[in-house]
C-alpha cells in the first residue's frame, strides 16, 4: 500500500515538474488567428458592394503597389465561407478575428442604404463559425473607407465620428445578437501615420506632420462615440465588450543613458502614446511631452495653431476610458537612441516631429518584410509597459506573425520559430498576471500585404494566387499550431507529420 502511495506521489511530483517546464495557456485563454476584409475577400464590386479607398488606389494609381497587384479577388474568401471555416476547423481555432467591409455593408459609406447581400455573407460566416464553436471577434473598421467618404476628406473631417457611429449602428443591429466581442477601430498609427502622414497606406496623402495629428483626433472621437453607442444601446440587451486595437511594438533603449532612455520613452509617445494615452491614461488627452514638442515647431514653423489639435473637454472626457480593453497588435521591437545617426538596418520612418535613433541589432532574424525581426521577449517587453503605464487593463493580443517570401512554400520553420518565441513570451505575461486575455495569429492564410501585394506572406496556409479557386494548403506553421491549441503548451521537440490535415472530435 504504502508503496503505491510513494508510487502515486512520484507520478504527481514528475507531472507537476513537466507541466512546470511545460506551462498550460489557461483553458479560458482564447487562442486564435486574424483577418481583414480587403486583404482577403475579393469579390471588390460584386452583389452591390460601394468602392472603397483601397479599391480606388489600385486601380487609379496600380505603381504604389510593388507587384502591381490588387485585392479585386484576393483570397476570394467572399466566396470560400466553408472553406474558411474549415480551416479554422483544422486548427482548432477558440477564436477568429475579421473585419467588415464597409462598403459592403453601406454602399455609399451613409446608413441612408443597407446592401442585404453584404449583410448576408458576414451572417454565414458568422454562424458557419458558431456550428462549430469558434467565437467571432469582429473588428468593423480595418482600413477600408468607403471612397465617398475619403472624397469628403475621410478622417480629416470631424463629420467622420458620426459617419462611423452610424455605421456602428448598423453593424451592432444586424450582428449583436450573437457577436460579443467588438473591436472597433484597427491601427489608428497606421491609418494615420501611414495613410494621411506618410505614403505608406491608402490614401497616400503624405500630409507629414499636419494630417496624423487630424487624423488621430478624429479617429478617437469616432471609436470613442462606437464604443458609447454599443454601452448605452446594446450591451444591456446583447451583453458584449468592445475595444480598440492599437499597434504598440518593444521600444528599449539603446543604451543604458539618461539620454537613451529618454528617447525612447518619446518614441512610444509618438508610436503608441498618441492613441493609447487619450483612451487608457487617467487625464486623457494627447501625450504631454509631444504636445508641447508640436505646439512649438508649430509657432515656430510660423503657424497661428499648433499642428497637434486640442480637445474640448467635453471630447477629451468622451475619449477618456473608452474601451473595454486594449488590443495590442504586435510583431516586432526595436533599439531607441538619442543620437539619430546610429546605424539602422533599415531605414524605418519615424513621426517627423521626433528626432530619435532607431537600431535593429544583427542578431535579429530578419522575415521578408524590413520592418519585422524577430526581437527577443518583445511581447513581455511591450505587455508590461502598458500594464503599468494604463492601469492594469484587460489586454488581447489581437495580431501578431512573421512574413516569408512567396518563394519559401510550405516548410516554414522560420515561422514555427516566431511563434514559438512569442507563445512563450504570451506565457511569460501570464506567470507576471498581466491580464492577457487572448491571442491572435497573423493571419490564417495569405493574403493582400497592402503596398507589399502578394510579396509577403503571413499566412499559417498558403494562398495559390495563380488558380482562381484560391486553394488553401496548410504550411508546416499551421500544424504546429493545431498543436498547440490542442494540448495548450508549447512543445519546441513537436515535429508534426505534415502529410494529412485532419479536423479533430469536437471541432
Ligand atoms: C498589421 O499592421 C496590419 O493590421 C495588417 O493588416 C497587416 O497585414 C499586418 O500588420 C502585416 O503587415 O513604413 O514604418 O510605417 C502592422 C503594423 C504595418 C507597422 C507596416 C509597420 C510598415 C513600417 N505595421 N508598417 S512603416
Amino acid at each position: 500500500m504504502k508503496f503505491f502511495l510513494a508510487l502515486g506521489f512520484l507520478v504527481v511530483c514528475c507531472s507537476a515538474l513537466s507541466t512546470k517546464q511545460q506551462r498550460r495557456f489557461p483553458d479560458d485563454f482564447l487562442i486564435g488567428t486574424a483577418t481583414a476584409s480587403y486583404q482577403i475577400e475579393g469579390a471588390w464590386n460584386e452583389d452591390g458592394k460601394g468602392e472603397n479607398i483601397w479599391d480606388y488606389l489600385t486601380h487609379n494609381n496600380p505603381a504604389a503597389v510593388k507587384d502591381g497587384s490588387t485585392g479585386d479577388i484576393a483570397a476570394n474568401s467572399y466566396h470560400n465561407v466553408e472553406r474558411d471555416v474549415e480551416m479554422m476547423r483544422e486548427l482548432g481555432l477558440d477564436v477568429y478575428r475579421f473585419s467588415l467591409s464597409w462598403s459592403r455593408i453601406l454602399p455609399s459609406g451613409f446608413a441612408n442604404e443597407i446592401n442585404e447581400a453584404g449583410v448576408d455573407y458576414y451572417n454565414r460566416l458568422i454562424n458557419e463559425m458558431l456550428k462549430y464553436g469558434i467565437t467571432p471577434m469582429i473588428t468593423l473598421f480595418h482600413w477600408d473607407l468607403p471612397q465617398k467618404l475619403q472624397e469628403l476628406g475621410g478622417f480629416a473631417n470631424p463629420l467622420a465620428s458620426i459617419w462611423f457611429e452610424d455605421y456602428a449602428r448598423v453593424v451592432y443591429t444586424n450582428f449583436g445578437d450573437r457577436v460579443k466581442h467588438w473591436i472597433t477601430i484597427n491601427e489608428p498609427r497606421e491609418i494615420c501615420y501611414e495613410g494621411y502622414g506618410s505614403v505608406h497606406k491608402a490614401p497616400i496623402l503624405n500630409a507629414t506632420a499636419i494630417g496624423t495629428y487630424l487624423c488621430a483626433k478624429n479617429v478617437l472621437i469616432a471609436h470613442a462615440k462606437a464604443y458609447h453607442l454599443y454601452n448605452n444601446e446594446f450591451k444591456d440587451k446583447q451583453g458584449g465588450q468592445c475595444g480598440i486595437t492599437i499597434s504598440a511594438n518593444s521600444f528599449r533603449p539603446f543604451t543604458d543613458s539618461e539620454e537613451d532612455h529618454a528617447a525612447t520613452e518619446l518614441r512610444r509617445q509618438a508610436e503608441f502614446g498618441l492613441y493609447a494615452e487619450p483612451i487608457f491614461s487617467e487625464e486623457g488627452g494627447f501625450p504631454k511631452e509631444l504636445v508641447e514638442i508640436v505646439a512649438e515647431k508649430s509657432a515656430k514653423e510660423g503657424y497661428p495653431w499648433s499642428r497637434i489639435p486640442e480637445f474640448t473637454d467635453e471630447e477629451r472626457e468622451l475619449v477618456r476610458g473608452a474601451s473595454d480593453f486594449f488590443g495590442v497588435n504586435h510583431y516586432t521591437g526595436f533599439l531607441v537612441s538619442a543620437n539619430e545617426q546610429i546605424s539602422d538596418r533599415p531605414t524605418i520612418p519615424i513621426l517627423p516631429d521626433i528626432t530619435v535613433g532607431n537600431y535593429i541589432p544583427p542578431e535579429w532574424p530578419q522575415s521578408a518584410s524590413y520592418w519585422l525581426t524577430l526581437s527577443p521577449d518583445s511581447i513581455y517587453d511591450t505587455l508590461t509597459y502598458l500594464q503599468k503605464r494604463y492601469n492594469d487593463p484587460i489586454f488581447y493580443i489581437t495580431e501578431n506573425g512573421w512574413s516569408s517570401p512567396p518563394t519559401n512554400g510550405l516548410l516554414d520553420d522560420d515561422r514555427i520559430r516566431y511563434y514559438r518565441a512569442a507563445l512563450e513570451s504570451v506565457l511569460d505575461c501570464l506567470d507576471a498576471g498581466i491580464r492577457l486575455k487572448g491571442y491572435m495569429a497573423w493571419s490564417l492564410m495569405d493574403n493582400f500585404e497592402w503596398l507589399e501585394g502578394y510579396t509577403e506572406r503571413f499566412g499559417l496556409y498558403e494562398v495559390d494566387f495563380s488558380d482562381p479557386a484560391r486553394p488553401r494548403t496548410p504550411r508546416k506553421s499551421a500544424f504546429v499550431y493545431k498543436e498547440i491549441l490542442r494540448s495548450r503548451v508549447i512543445d519546441h521537440d513537436y515535429e508534426p507529420n505534415t502529410t494529412v490535415m485532419t479536423i479533430d472530435e469536437g471541432h
